[in-house]
């Protein structure tokens, strides 16, 4: 259920973001060919907000697996905007798509 989900969500994130949806091939491509020559990575999950830490900008949230990154569910910081994370409180569930770039994640779209 959740790994359909996420593939789903996935789909969705790249449809309504054309930008991304046209780095990825290449970017996938490339982190083929190299084990580390790609340092960027763009996925998405669905998942539930445990914290929101304005000041520290970062939102904690307990999410599913993420199939793209061979990730079992978990509860985990992202860095988020303030712009990104309006209207969004603890207890949320939420569709997100964040970028992984040297362990650090960053949401990307975040939507209940
Ligand atoms: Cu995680």
């Amino acid at each position: 259920m959740k790994l359909t989900h996420c593939v789903f969500a996935m789909t969705v994130t790249l449809l309504a973001l054309p930008a991304w949806a046209e780095d990825m091939p290449g970017m996938k491509m490339d982190g083929m060919s190299g084990a580390s020559a790609s340092p960027t990575q763009v996925a998405s999950a669905e998942g539930t907000i445990k914290t929101i830490d304005h000041d520290k900008h970062t939102v904690t949230i307990s999410h599913g697996a993420v199939q793209a990154l061979q990730w079992p569910p978990m509860t985990m910081g992202f860095a988020v905007s303030d712009e990104q994370i309006a209207g969004l409180e603890a207890g949320d569930k939420v569709s997100f798509s964040f970028s992984l770039s040297g362990g650090r994640a960053t949401i990307v779209s975040i939507r209940k």
